[in-house]
């Protein structure tokens, strides 16, 4: 039944053998507009950029499909071990800028819409992006995705086909006002429906034991209210070498029974209730980038995607292995992006006790030799933890040997510590309470052979604290992978002049080995070389008032202002509360006629709140109100701009880190996991402003410390001042600190909103502040300074600009998926035969 779409005959050569594709402007015009007449039937009153872009879109997936089927062909026929990258989220924004790139078409295309009278830049613009993802960590799977394709690893990225993805943001009298992402709505030509691929999840309803023709018993899940998964593949290209992977995203759907048994029973509403039900799996992304605890949907997702990838995974091995499991931890890895999918422990032992016969034992050696986790989070709180009940509900065998993974890790132990209960209780991946609930994290490393965090720091700190007993007991599964950024999509592609002027000065190896970059530092010293750099960074900052302009229609910055930036998701950690206070700070300067040696500065805010965290949208009211004031007054003008970028995504920050001067990544030390933006901003020539949090303390490493703005607290610092933090003293001593509150207290940036801002206030004089924002604003004010005086001297500034491209190699993450590939996933690269 699954199968009645698959074709029955046989491909012949007549059609599948096909003269080869142009790389030349020719056939590319000729291709782009057979598809704008033919494929999509439009003609000369066709007025859309859409119909021209999908044309454009389609005559350059056509010169994907060669590669992609050879580098299949390669991985099938190589047989060596393949890595698949779970994840929820792949936040891939555009595609075809890309592809283009990747494919080596950028002068062929140029040319070839020129005679097709047509502008490159309009059909870009036309481009959704594709938001399937909340924020870091969505972005790191698309970059990684992106570096294993130019390193030529077998590596699929497995995820979901969300209808909705991140909502869009508005704001609406400076508040954040949610509106859905239908980015499907006019089509998607990048996929490749595979419904002959389509595989069977099952929910819902209870276990029996039953004895088998040969006197086995088995357990046998029963009364399952089934949903199909069908995948979609996105091309994912690597740099100019051949290799096309694949992007696996599945979308649920209802069974046929539902229709036929309950229509025939006469429950037409019912039956069409179920297939809705069963749809609704991949409607829409959760927006949250912490844990949303306790929603029934959001587990059916993340079994959802475990259990379609993992028999998709499995179904790839038979082809090749048939039913002999013995090499499968061998030839595969499954690398699983937090804990979102971590129930694929759970279920790689089903699929093999249950559905492939295979005795517990063996199978438990197998799920540990292949399963790999990566942890992005050092706040408890957003530890996924589900309740027992729901999970038994919902799945109730996987629940049962979560059960039986647990009394046998238990025993291990207690093996290991003979008589400690507290630390039994402790390390349980079921957690005693109110309510049972089933620990994720712990179902990842105990399912694992390998933990990763994500920055040097991270990783020590899960050490130390979170994983402390778990490191104790397997101390060799803990290891670091420092984040990184693909360079083709944040240097090479969004910064196309900086991009010419590094290849012209140190040739084009920089585009797939990052380190190269170093060899630009001697060129800090040259004069002629930091006029160009300087002209193209405000040219970069031209191109981002415009883009401003066009999404919010404001003006009154200059590109000689310092670009100070924050982009991130709104988080109380991230502190853009902090950001605010300085910014009140220099607003105080400016009234106070304390402007000598001014520095004139745009402040640019962007990011998304969870739609249900009230003081993150908070935060953001506040930033509108503090910008809406500070352009109504005279007395700033040409001083202090500050704005908020509505809508803020992968499409905006290719505009936005090419045109920044200070990047912002102020975190409370100990808080964020790694930080991205903080890598794309550097490799662009941005200074940072940061404390010792994250990669930032990496960055700084690889700069020195003469390029870098550092203030704040240290991650131990944090701690240790926890207990005796007193807000209110550090506020009645640091003057500035005073005025600021001030500000807030006599409501100057709500006069007409009486109290909206309280909880504000509250939050930075409460002494159990997690965020600690008073004690770092004191250094950060000075820090800010420093950056400031820096920035007058444009001829040092540069300098440093230039040092921070030059040694911003490490952050590639071609460099961290080699060390992954060396330390866990092990693989061949592989090279597909050239397309002809
Ligand atoms: C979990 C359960 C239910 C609903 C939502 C979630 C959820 C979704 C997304 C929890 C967390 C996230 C996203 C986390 C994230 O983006 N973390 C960031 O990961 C980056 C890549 O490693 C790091 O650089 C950042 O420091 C980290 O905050």
């Amino acid at each position: 039944m699954i199968n009645k779409l698959l074709v029955k005959s046989t491909p012949t050569p007549a059609l599948t053998e096909k003269p080869p594709l142009g790389m030349d402007a020719g056939p590319l015009v000729e291709d782009i507009s057979r598809h704008f007449n033919y494929t999509l039937g439009r003609d000369k009153s066709c007025k859309s950029a859409h119909y021209s872009y999908t044309a454009l879109a389609l005559a350059v997936r056509d010169r994907l499909m060669e590669r992609w089927k050879n580098t299949a062909y390669a991985y099938e026929e190589g047989d060596t071990k393949r890595a698949y990258y779970l994840s929820l989220e792949f936040l891939m924004g555009r595609t075809f800028g890309n592809a283009m790139l990747n494919l080596g078409l950028e002068n062929p295309l140029h040319e070839a819409l020129h005679n097709l009278g047509l502008d490159l830049e309009e059909l870009v613009e036309s481009e959704p992006d594709a938001g399937l993802g909340n924020g870091g960590l969505g972005r790191l799977a698309a970059c990684f995705i992106d570096s294993c394709a130019t390193l030529q690893l077998p590596v699929m990225g497995y995820g979901l086909r969300y209808e909705y993805g991140m909502f869009r943001q508005n704001i609406e009298d400076g508040n954040q006002v949610e509106e859905p992402d239908h980015w499907l709505r006019n089509g998607h030509v990048w996929e490749i429906e595979r419904p002959e691929l389509t595989q069977r999840i099952r929910f819902r309803g209870h276990t029996e034991t039953q004895e088998g023709h040969d006197r086995i018993k088995r357990v046998v899940w029963v009364d399952t209210h089934d949903v199909l998964a069908v995948p979609f593949d996105i091309p994912i290209p690597g740099y100019q070498n051949e290799t096309v992977n694949t992007l696996r995203l599945w979308k649920a759907g209802a069974t046929d029974e539902f229709d036929l048994g309950e229509f025939n029973a006469g429950d037409y509403a019912g039956s069409v209730e179920r297939k809705n039900k069963a749809e609704n799996i991949t409607m829409v992304l959760y927006p949250n980038d912490a844990s949303e605890s306790g929603k029934e949907l959001r587990l059916r997702q993340q079994y959802f995607l475990a259990s379609a990838s993992l028999q998709d995974a499995i179904r790839l091995w038979i082809r090749k292995h048939g039913k002999d499991f013995s090499q499968f931890a061998e030839k595969n890895c499954f690398q699983l992006n937090d804990t979102h999918p971590s129930i694929a422990v759970a279920e790689l032992m089903r699929l093999l006790l249950d559905e492939y016969d295979i005795e517990w034992n063996e199978a438990w050696s197998i799920t540990r030799h292949t399963m790999a986790y990566t942890n992005h989070t050092l706040l408890p709180e957003a530890l996924e933890r589900w309740p027992v009940r729901l999970f038994r509900q919902l799945l109730p065998r996987l629940l049962e040997i979560i059960f039986d993974i647990n009394a046998r890790f238990m025993a291990e132990v207690s093996n290991r510590w003979p008589g400690d209960f507290d630390r039994m209780a402790r390390m349980s991946l079921i957690e005693e309470g109110w309510e049972q609930q089933v620990r994720m994290a712990y179902l990842a490393i105990v399912g694992s052979y390998s933990v990763n965090g994500v920055a040097e720091l991270h990783s020590d700190l899960l050490k130390q604290g979170l994983f402390r007993d778990f490191y104790e007991l397997w101390p060799k599964k803990f290891n670091n992978k420092t984040n990184g950024v693909t360079p083709r999509r944040w240097l090479a592609w969004c910064n196309p002049k900086l991009s010419a002027l590094i290849t012209e000065t140190i040739g084009d190896a920089w585009i797939t080995d990052l380190s190269q970059l170093s060899k630009l530092a001697p060129y800090a010293e040259d004069a002629k070389f930091r006029a160009r750099w300087q002209q193209i960074k405000r040219d970069n900052k031209v191109r981002l008032l415009e883009f401003k302009k066009i999404e919010m229609g404001t003006n009154g910055a200059s590109p000689d202002m310092l670009f100070d930036v924050q982009v991130k998701r709104i988080h109380e950690y991230k502190r853009q509360l902090l950001n605010a206070l300085h910014v009140i700070h220099l607003y105080d300067r400016i009234k106070r006629g304390d402007t000598a040696d001014w520095t004139p500065r745009c402040v640019l805010f962007g990011g998304k709140a969870a739609p249900g965290y009230f003081m993150a949208k908070l935060i953001i009211k506040l930033i509108n109100n503090v910008a809406n004031v500070i352009s109504k007054d005279p007395a700033a003008v040409g001083l202090l701009n500050v704005v908020f970028v509505p809508n803020y995504r992968v499409s905006a920050m290719e505009v936005i880190c090419a045109g920044t001067d200070l990047s912002e990544q102020i975190s409370t030390a100990g808080k964020e996991a790694s930080g991205t933006g903080n890598m794309k901003f550097m490799i662009n020539g941005a200074m940072t402003i940061g404390t010792l949090d994250g990669a930032n303390i990496e960055i700084r490493e690889e700069v020195g410390d003469a390029n870098f703005f550092l203030f704040g607290l240290t991650a131990e610092e944090v701690e240790r001042t926890r207990g005796n933090y007193d807000p209110n003293a550090i506020i009645a001593a640091n003057e500035e600190l005073s005025r600021v509150m001030h500000y807030l207290e006599i409501s100057h940036f709500n006069q007409f909103e009486p109290n909206i801002f309280d909880p504000i206030i509250h939050s930075i004089r409460n002494p159990h502040d997690p965020w600690m924002t008073a004690a770092d604003f004191g250094s950060y004010v000075q820090a800010q300074r420093r950056a400031a005086e820096s920035y007058l001297d444009q001829e040092a500034w540069t300098k440093m600009s230039i040092l921070n491209t030059a040694a911003s190699g490490k952050f590639s993450s071609d460099r961290t998926i080699s060390e992954y590939n060396r330390d866990i996933w092990r693989l061949e690269p592989v090279c597909p035969l050239p397309a002809e």
